[in-house]
């Protein structure tokens, strides 16, 4: 079981703890050319939890947003939020002005902490947000050089952090719904240890050692597990990396000796790659896949490279967190293993019912975390009789071994990120060229799938690569540029049901 104290702040276990374990000196964050221990992470997380309180007013159940790319400071300021009492909502640097506000007002978020770079696109959704009271800047390059490190640096090193309960709120994780209005979800205290204690402890067996390194922003909680929580629960390192290209982390894995590796399948093939290139990765001990499905040949090309096993697995913003991996001692090409000590795992037919073995259906899990969706009615759709259903089609085996089948929704999942569909559509509506389209996923061998766009030309409007590149560019401009339309198609129409659905899958090629 995960027995915790009823009282319990995530932020304390994840700082302060480890500094009262004797491992004060032991490196804890490394980025921006910067090593930070435990002890000077705790002392910098007090001063600005101490900020948080008396300059900026946060107080306990406050929602915080935190705009950052992945850094130290960001990851201090996550932590000290929780020592601060807040509920905090980590956003990713390439949101804009507009699923910023979306984010905002879902949440009724008063404070937003924004890296000095990033700052414009914040100042636009605070000028018209009805909730935002204030915009705080930090310095993600940790120089202390913006407001926030300022006030902090005036403060003491000790907070006697807000005596939050173990089951009281300290994250809402954001995930983009089919239809592009987001969901948030709720996590408490001790579901951010769960998910260390479990995964990382069962399947990892994470030790003060190990050296973390991955390309999932910490606005996702893949990568607020795999690169801040899982390696501060043990005193091991998190390497920062405000631009996780495969190069990058190339350099820092061969530089920092690292052992566990987080990220998508599209970022091993190339690491494959520069390992025929004579690239060093022989100090990763573990290289965890996830957000997309694992092709069994990038499986089996690591295994014969490196000996070991790239551990599948799969977890969902709902949960937290992986609930159902490989493992070192067990682990199959094109399987997505079994649940994590304490979750169960059932498929399940239309009616809800568990269906036979080898049949495709619905993936449905139950365990110690679970989704608690923030006023929305779509909680009743993902959480039936305690069950979460999540968005998968999956088959198990007589074994009871896991296989992803497909996914059940619009979403397309590229290069690890989930891209709604319609949200790209709305972005592609608001350009004078476009009367009408639809977007798909299209499999691609490097990213898995690219969003692709049918679009039916406006009067007037000519196709042709110079409308295409600006459509591109306009949807770029729009929303987060990651979910622009990599390939575009002009039509002279879309199939369409009887009713005047569009009929998308009949434009997919899978
Ligand atoms: O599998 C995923 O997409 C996922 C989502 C949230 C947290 C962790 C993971 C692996």
């Amino acid at each position: 079981g995960f027995d915790y104290p009823e009282r319990l702040n995530a932020g304390v276990e994840l700082t302060d703890r480890i500094v009262e374990m004797g491992m004060g000196d032991r490196t804890a964050l490394i980025g921006n050319g910067r090593r930070r221990t435990y002890k000077e992470l705790s002392d910098w997380t007090n001063r600005l939890a101490h900020a948080m309180v008396e300059d900026l007013g946060i107080k306990p159940g406050n929602r915080v947003l935190i705009r950052s790319a992945n850094n130290p400071a960001m990851v201090a300021c996550w932590l000290a939020a929780m020592k601060a009492g807040a509920v905090v909502v980590n956003t990713m640097p390439l949101l804009r002005a507009g699923e910023l506000s979306k984010t905002v007002d879902k949440a009724e978020i008063e404070f937003a902490l924004c890296d000095t770079r990033l700052m414009d696109e914040m100042v636009k959704c605070a000028k018209t947000s009805e909730y935002l009271k204030k915009v705080v800047g930090f310095d993600g390059t940790s120089n202390h050089d913006a407001e926030l490190d300022r006030l902090a640096l005036e403060k003491p090193v000790q907070f006697d952090a807000v005596d939050t309960g173990r089951d009281d709120v300290a994250l809402l994780g954001f995930t983009s719904g089919t239809t592009g209005a987001p969901k948030a979800t709720m996590h408490f205290h001790r579901d951010i240890l769960i998910i260390a204690d479990g995964y990382a402890k069962e399947v990892l067996s994470v030790t003060p050692e190990d050296v973390f390194v991955g390309s999932p922003p910490l606005a996702f909680t893949f990568g607020l597990g795999g690169l801040a929580v899982f390696p501060l629960r043990f005193g091991a390192a998190a390497t920062l990396l405000e631009n996780a290209s495969p190069p990058n982390m190339i350099e820092i894995i061969e530089k920092y000796r690292a052992t566990v590796s987080f990220t998508a399948p599209t970022a091993y093939r190339v690491m494959l790659r520069a390992m025929d290139e004579g690239a060093d990765l022989s100090s990763l001990r573990a290289a965890v896949s996830a957000g997309e499905t694992l092709p069994a040949p990038v499986y089996d090309e690591w295994m014969e490279k490196t000996g070991k096993p790239m551990l599948d697995g799969i977890g969902a913003t709902e949960m937290l967190h992986i609930f159902i991996t490989n493992r070192f001692d067990d682990h199959r090409p094109a399987c997505t293993g079994k649940p994590v000590g304490g979750y169960e795992a059932m498929v399940i037919g239309e009616d809800g019912l568990e269906l036979p073995r080898g049949e495709v259906g619905r993936l449905a899990v139950r365990g110690p975390t679970g989704c608690r969706y923030l006023a929305d009615d779509r909680q009743q759709g993902y959480v039936m009789d305690g069950w979460n259903v999540t968005g998968d089609a999956f088959t198990m085996d007589e074994d009871g071994y896991l296989h992803f089948a497909a996914r059940n929704d619009d979403m397309i999942i590229s290069s690890g990120y989930n891209i709604a569909g319609p949200e790209v559509e709305a972005a592609l509506l608001s350009h004078a060229a476009v009367a009408e389209c639809a977007v798909v996923g299209k499999p691609d061998a490097e990213r898995g799938s690219i969003v692709e766009a049918f679009v039916v030309l406006a009067e007037g409007h000519e196709g042709g690569p110079d409308t295409v590149k600006a459509i591109q560019e306009h949807v770029k401009a729009t929303i987060a540029p990651y979910k622009y339309p990599r390939s575009v198609q002009f039509v002279d129409e879309l199939p369409k049901t009887e009713s005047g659905k569009i009929q998308r899958f009949r434009l997919k090629d899978d």
